[in-house]
C-alpha cells in the first residue's frame, strides 16, 4: 500500500490520479492534503511541500508528477506511457505539455497574488502568451500529439492541461483559437480516468 498526497485543484496531482485509474495501479491511497498548509507527512516525505507525492509504508517517496507516472508505467503499465526506447521528439512533445501546465499553474499563482497588491503585469502577460503560443503550436499540428491513436503521457498531460485551462483560465478561450484540439479533447475527456479526477 502506498499513499499518494493530492489536492481536488492540483493538475500536477491529477495527472498522477488520471494515471492511477488508467493503468489500474493497485494499492494506492488517496489523501487530500494542502500544500499551503504544510502538513508534517507532506514536508517530511517532500522537502519542496508540493504535490503530488506517493509515499510508501517505508517511508520512502516519489515526487514530482513525471517521476510518478513514469514509475506506475514502468511497473504495471508495460511502459505502454512512455514506451520503450526514448523518442526524443515526443521528450519535447511531453515538456511542452509539462510547460503548458506550469503556464497555467504560474497564471493562477499570479491571480493569487492580486489579494496581496503584488501581482505583475509583466508575467501575467508571459504566462498568457506562452500558453497562447503552446495551444496554436499544437492546433497548427506542429508536434502529432493529437493524431496518435491511444493514450500517450503527453497526451494524458494535455487533457490535463487544457482541462485546468477550462477551470482556472476560461478567459483565454483556448477553445476557439484551438477548434480541432478542441474536437479531440472534448472526446478524449470522456474516459473515466478523466471524468473521475475532475478538478473542484
Ligand atoms: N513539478 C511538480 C510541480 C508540483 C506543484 O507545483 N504542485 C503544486 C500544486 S498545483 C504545489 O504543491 N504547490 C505548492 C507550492 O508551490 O508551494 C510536479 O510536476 O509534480
Amino acid at each position: 500500500m502506498a499513499t499518494l498526497l493530492y489536492s481536488l485543484a492540483s493538475p500536477y496531482a491529477r495527472i498522477a490520479r488520471a494515471v492511477i485509474r488508467y493503468l489500474n495501479v493497485p494499492n494506492i491511497n488517496e489523501v487530500i492534503s494542502n500544500p499551503f498548509e504544510n502538513n508534517a507527512n507532506l514536508v517530511e516525505a517532500n522537502p519542496l511541500a508540493k504535490i503530488p507525492c506517493l509515499i510508501f509504508d517505508d517511508h520512502c517517496a516519489l515526487f514530482d508528477s513525471e517521476v510518478i507516472i513514469k514509475y506506475f508505467d514502468e511497473k504495471y503499465g508495460n511502459n505502454k506511457l512512455f514506451g520503450e526506447k526514448i523518442d526524443w521528439q515526443r521528450a519535447a512533445d511531453f515538456s511542452m505539455v509539462k510547460g503548458l501546465v506550469d503556464s497555467a499553474v504560474g497564471l493562477r499563482q499570479e491571480q493569487m497574488r492580486e489579494e496581496e497588491g503584488v501581482r505583475s503585469r509583466f508575467w501575467t502577460e508571459r504566462f498568457e502568451d506562452a500558453i497562447v503560443r503552446a495551444v496554436k503550436h499544437i492546433e497548427a499540428k506542429k508536434s502529432n500529439l493529437y493524431e496518435v491513436s491511444g493514450l500517450s503521457a503527453e497526451q494524458l498531460v494535455l487533457i490535463c492541461a487544457l482541462d485546468y485551462l477550462d477551470f482556472r483560465h476560461p478567459h483565454l478561450n483556448w477553445q476557439s483559437r484551438a477548434p480541432q484540439l478542441a474536437k479531440w479533447a472534448n472526446k478524449q475527456i470522456q474516459k473515466s480516468c478523466f471524468l473521475e479526477t475532475q478538478p473542484k
